[in-house]
């Protein structure tokens, strides 16, 4: 068997819980939203019934408003492995009984997953097939009420994007995105103490967040603890309110999923009003496009004002689908001096941020470095933008690079150094679905 396929494999089963997998093996213990997404795919290419299943153990957490939040603990792990843990979130009376969450999402990478996984089993056999669109009827409706509660909870005024309310929503935590949002923030001084147990599974301090970035992060988490996670307060008074392109995106694309998804889920009906709320989002990024930068902004919705930053974040568009002269815009950028064709990288992939923001590390947390799941999802737009050969290109470097790397959480991008986990399920799981492994 490929040595790739055959590590990856092995991740995934060091990782997994049964029905659910860890992140990682000791820096992330619990199940977390948008890495279930990835996860079930690279299960998929084993089992997708396992894929399926990694699915329902995220979604049998889902609150009762239809967030699916960002982190679903297991009760098993030691108190303090993880921080901020379940006892901080004040979120009992929220989540379903039996589950204990954290009171935030993540981006909607589900339905995206479970297409892909539709996929996959299509191509095996009839039966499995079946089996799958079996288990697509009981999860759609589910998936649905998520994106509603996004749609309307969190785009309340209907401008086609949606509202974050703390950086790890967002998925890319560290993001130069949120320098200026986070720095407008005042944690004041902090009565109780802010363990770091994640620096104790690194091999150095700065491929984790800072001491001071934590404190705000807390301080977030606690103002939402104090209107009891009331979303209508939150996105009237919370002090981190950011219109996110790229998680807007993601919600697009997984519209347009779901859209083909409900057929099979016996709701045809609800198809066309998933591709309408894709298109207002693609409309929405249109607005949000800087024609100086040639990217899309966030935009800051307690200053009214767009976030100028150079990253990753600025290629949304790919990701919701655009007219073909703003794909090419984008896939030069992507593929130019700033990004993946910077001078000097050991492989031309996408950056998370550009190599001319000021803000650029090149070691950075989201920073910077690439992050084999953002080129997964890259991979997935430009293909279904019709930019196969641009698509194939990022597949077949992005497997060199893992086959060098290992599947870890991130990578230095000019000296190749793996960085954060170096056992990372979501990474396994990528290298899983490009290497098509059927074992
Ligand atoms: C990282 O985020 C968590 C908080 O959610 C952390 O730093 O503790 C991010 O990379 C996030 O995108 C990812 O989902 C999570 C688990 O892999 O780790």
């Amino acid at each position: 068997m490929d040595e790739l396929a055959k590590q990856a494999i092995g991740v995934l089963h060091r990782n997994d819980r049964g029905t659910w997998t860890r992140p990682s093996p000791r820096l992330y213990p619990h199940q977390w939203s948008w890495d279930a997404a990835f996860v079930a795919m690279g299960w998929a290419q084993l089992d997708p019934l396992r894929g399926i299943a990694e699915l329902w153990s995220l979604f049998k957490a889902q609150w009762s408003t239809g967030m699916v939040p960002q982190i679903v603990f297991d009760l098993n792990v030691g108190r303090g492995a993880y921080e901020p843990g379940p006892n901080t979130w004040g979120t009992a009376l929220h989540a379903p009984p039996g589950t204990a969450t954290s009171g935030i999402c993540q981006p909607p990478v589900h339905a995206i997953a479970l297409g892909r996984i539709r996929e996959v089993a299509a191509a095996r056999s009839a039966a499995l097939l079946h089996e799958v669109d079996d288990a697509i009827v009981d999860l759609y409706p589910r998936l649905a009420r998520w994106h509603r509660w996004l749609h309307e909870v969190r785009d309340p005024e209907g401008t086609g994007l949606v509202t974050i309310l703390h950086p790890w929503e967002s998925g890319l935590d560290n993001s130069p995105r949120w320098d200026r949002p986070m720095s407008a923030i005042d944690p004041g001084p902090c009565d109780h103490d802010l363990p770091r147990p994640d620096l104790t599974y690194v091999r150095q301090a700065d491929e984790r967040p800072t001491d001071g970035e934590y404190r705000r992060y807390r301080f977030l988490v606690d103002q939402l603890v104090a209107v009891d996670h009331d979303q209508e307060k939150a996105m009237a008074e919370h002090p981190f309110r950011v219109a996110d392109v790229f998680f807007s995106a993601i919600l697009a694309a997984a519209d347009e999923v779901l859209a083909d998804l409900a057929p099979v889920a016996g709701r045809p009906g609800d198809a066309a009003p998933h591709r309408a709320s894709a298109a207002s989002t693609r409309a929405a990024l249109d607005a949000a496009w800087d024609p100086e930068l040639r990217a899309c902004l966030d935009q800051d919705r307690i200053t009214g004002r767009a976030i100028r930053a150079d990253t990753i974040g600025g290629f949304a568009p790919l990701i919701a689908g655009c007219s073909i002269d703003r794909a090419a815009v984008l896939v030069d950028r992507l593929l130019g001096p700033t990004y993946a064709g910077a001078d000097g990288l050991a492989w031309p992939l996408p950056l998370t941020t550009a190599t001319t923001d000021p803000r650029f590390d090149r070691r950075g947390y989201w920073r910077g470095p690439q992050w084999p799941p953002i080129t997964w999802l890259l991979w997935w737009s430009l293909q279904r933008l019709g930019h196969r050969r641009t698509a194939e290109h990022l597949r077949s470097t992005a497997i060199d690079q893992l086959r060098e790397v290992g599947c870890t959480e991130y990578v230095e991008p000019y000296s190749g150094d793996a960085l954060g986990s170096p056992a990372q399920s979501w990474t396994a799981a990528v290298a899983l679905d490009w290497l098509g492994t059927t074992t």
